[in-house]
């Protein structure tokens, strides 16, 4: 009924993270109405930058048949919720597409060989990172790399978030690996099919990097500028 809808409407807008984290799924069960509320809401949020709760109703607004709610995004949000900056002439459009629809294995893929595309042609042939190339890699970027992921995942993906978990392990590696689930015991994760390619994965478990080569590429990105 229409004082349902105000209910939720209000617990949206005025609720703890906990509360809208639970209300945007009951909205987008309502139909139309609910499709309503989301979108006004993501229109009052735009001016500060997007969080992982306008990720979320951003992706029920995005996977939605009705053709009002395409409008919509086409006319308010035609890029997504994260601007997609680069100073390097980057289009990071692909990477928002695969994230919001969720295919975190394409995008954790998609964000490695961008990566390599910022870095340079050489980079690009040898498909991985040195650590010098993190080093220099642009904030901007680097920023924009980051925030499509937490906003798309619920807070749970990220460059930031591993760097949060590695700090409050006091920044040992090896209480990281298990955490983020790397590693069980001795054994390393294996790459592609052991890894949980979804949100039913631990908190920091995506974008992968590489062990394979040391830990100096990882060590780069977790102390690079941009998080300063
Ligand atoms: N792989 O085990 N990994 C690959 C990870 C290691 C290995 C790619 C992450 C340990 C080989 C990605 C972990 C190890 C290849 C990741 C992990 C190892 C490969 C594709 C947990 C053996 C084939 C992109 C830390 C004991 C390619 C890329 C090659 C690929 C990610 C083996 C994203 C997070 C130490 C043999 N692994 N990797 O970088 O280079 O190739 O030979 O980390």
């Amino acid at each position: 009924t229409a004082n349902d809808i105000d209910s939720l409407r209000q617990k949206l807008i005025a609720g703890s993270e906990k509360v809208q984290q639970q209300i945007i799924p009951q909205l987008a069960d309502l139909g139309n109405e609910g499709l309503d509320v989301l979108q006004e809401f993501l229109l009052k949020r735009r001016d500060t930058p997007a969080t992982w709760i306008d990720g979320k109703a951003y992706k029920v607004v995005y996977n939605s048949d009705a053709p009002k709610a395409k409008e919509f995004l086409q006319t308010y949000f035609p890029e997504g919720i994260v601007p997609l900056k680069s100073d390097c002439g980057i289009n990071y459009n692909s990477l928002h597409k695969l994230l919001v629809s969720s295919d975190f294995q394409a995008a954790d893929l998609l964000t490695i060989q961008t990566m390599c595309e910022v870095a340079g042609p050489q980079a690009v042939q040898r498909k991985w990172l040195y650590f010098t190339e993190v080093e220099n890699f642009p904030i901007q970027d680097l920023q924009t790399i980051n925030h499509l992921w937490v906003v798309h995942s619920e807070g749970k993906f990220g460059f930031s978030v591993q760097r949060e978990i590695w700090l409050g392990l006091g920044k040992n590696w090896e209480n990281l690996w298990p955490k983020i689930g790397w590693k069980s015991g001795n054994k390393w994760t294996r790459y592609p099919h052991e890894f949980t390619w979804d949100l039913t994965a631990p908190r920091g478990h995506l974008p992968l990097s590489n062990q394979l080569r040391g830990v100096r590429v990882m060590s780069s990105l977790l102390k690079h500028p941009a998080w300063s």
